[in-house]
């Protein structure tokens, strides 16, 4: 059945179709049968640093190739696994189309081994559709177990999501190496000029800086400056609202750098100066900058982080050397220059005084979508009038992947935050001084050291 169906691409590759393969459950059960393979670091760095060989780019492609569709099916049976009259409303069930869409243009190649260029650009197609795809994920689940919220519990939505978001993490990371490495490797092989932009992030490489990447790592990622920007694009969106904005005062280790993502840094950054800056205007505290300390964790002493906040991750395999992980990229590409030898990471302590977490709301802070959010004020405030619920506050606030232009309401942003804190063995820890203000802890570990993915995901 290879090819007995062409669906146009959805915006990212205007001129192309991919070929797809129907789904059928067989292929389901089978895959999800298949042991999911624990995504590690290694894995994202082992071809080395580009532009890479040919052979290479065709390992990376093949390796992509092995894993993922194990991935979609885990997350298909997951998702049919809610009560059905939630996988019944059209948001969730779009989802679960969606994983069907993905799962369909991957069937084509399940024989195949990536051996020529023409090839690896077609599969690097399939994994821009796939990013492509599913980058509304957030927002549409988050409306969906919103209007099914009269069928399934809130700790069910929490188990439910905290797994497939993790999940995605990983999947979206596979891809969007895969696709980075090929640009930076191929920089002429033309897809569409859209899936180009897989490139560059906002702290993607520029002609400087371009040795210190490898794919979507950055071994020389210096948190100062994503702060700076996400301050930036959160006291915008503070000002829109509010009519002013918190300033960001930043301390402890400004200069640091460590390998790690950045764009899973810019996603929680935002969402925790968001919070921060949400509860210090709220307070009327705008007066008192929130104060963002950097925190390197010294070297040799790896269990540090513990104490300054890391949560309740096993870190039984944290102490793999960063050496180990060089070996392994000799092993398989020439063409490396070893990863800088970074410290075992960060922590990164943003501290307000937006009068703190009553004990009641803390004990729900990581359950997604719990927010104390009411859009009601805000738009009284703007004089005009709302009768709507909390509920409805929150699908209004659902805009954008994860709620991304308003400064809070879906309740996403601690418990997804920390799902990518927590993805290479680093945490979140909220203190809050009740009555005074918030600290929360962010820890990261260098990517230069080798850790499984958070043991809660599941596919
Ligand atoms: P949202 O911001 O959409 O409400 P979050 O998961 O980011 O969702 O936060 C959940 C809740 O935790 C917030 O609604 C707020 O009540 C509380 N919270 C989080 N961070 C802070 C903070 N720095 N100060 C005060 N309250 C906070
Ligand atoms: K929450
Ligand atoms: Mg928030």
């Amino acid at each position: 059945m290879v090819g007995s169906r062409l669906v146009p691409t959805s915006g990212i590759l205007p001129h192309r179709a991919l070929t797809t393969q129907t789904v059928t459950d067989d292929h389901i059960a089978e895959l999800a049968a298949k042991p999911l393979h624990p995504l590690t670091l290694t894995d994202l760095v082992k071809y080395g640093r580009p532009p890479l060989p040919a052979s290479a780019l065709y390992e990376s492609a093949n390796f992509t190739l092995s894993i993922l569709p194990a991935r979609l099916a885990h997350r298909i049976q997951s998702l049919r696994n809610l009560p059905f009259i939630v996988v019944s409303n059209p948001h969730i069930s779009k989802i679960h189309n969606n994983y069907l869409h993905s799962l369909s243009t991957l069937l084509p190649w399940s024989e195949k081994q990536i051996t020529n260029l023409e090839d690896e650009i077609k599969f690097t197609e399939v994994m821009a559709d796939l990013v492509q795809t599913h980058s509304n994920t957030i927002s549409i689940l988050a409306r969906g177990f919103l209007e099914a919220r009269k069928y399934i519990s809130p700790v069910e939505v929490t188990r439910f999501l905290d797994e497939h978001l993790r999940a995605r993490i990983g999947t979206r990371l596979i891809a969007e190496q895969h696709i980075a490495l090929h640009f930076s490797s191929q920089p002429h092989t033309e897809l569409s000029s859209d899936s180009k932009d897989h490139r560059h992030d906002s702290h993607g490489p520029d002609e400087s800086h371009q040795s210190s990447y490898i794919g979507v790592i950055d071994t020389d990622l210096h948190p100062a400056s994503i702060i700076r920007h996400c301050e930036g694009t959160v006291g915008d969106i503070c000002e829109l609202r509010y009519g002013v904005r918190p300033s960001v005062v930043i301390n402890g280790e400004p200069d640091y750098t460590f390998a790690h993502i950045p764009v899973h840094l810019e996603y929680i950054i935002t969402e925790l100066l968001k919070n921060a800056f949400r509860a210090t205007v709220e307070r009327g505290m705008e007066r008192e900058p929130i104060e963002v300390t950097i925190a390197p964790l010294p070297e040799g002493l790896s269990d540090h982080g513990r104490e300054k906040g890391l949560t309740n991750q096993d870190q039984g395999n944290m102490n793999v050397a960063m050496s180990d992980v060089g070996k392994e990229q000799e092993a398989v590409s020439e063409n490396i220059r070893p990863l800088k030898q970074s410290t075992p990471g960060v922590t990164i302590r943003m501290r307000d005084r937006g009068g703190g977490i009553s004990p009641e709301n803390l004990a729900h802070i990581w359950d997604y979508s719990f927010t104390t959010f009411k859009e009601e004020e805000l738009i009284s405030r703007q004089q005009s009038s709302s009768g709507g619920s909390a509920s409805i506050d929150a699908l209004n606030a659902i805009s954008g992947d994860a709620g991304g232009s308003s400064l809070a309401g879906l309740g996403y942003g601690l418990p997804l935050g920390r799902a990518y804190a927590e993805y290479f063995g680093g945490g979140i820890a909220v203190q809050s001084l009740w009555g005074w203000g918030t600290d929360v802890y962010l820890s990261l570990r260098g990517v230069g050291r080798v850790e499984c993915e958070g043991r809660r995901s599941g596919g």
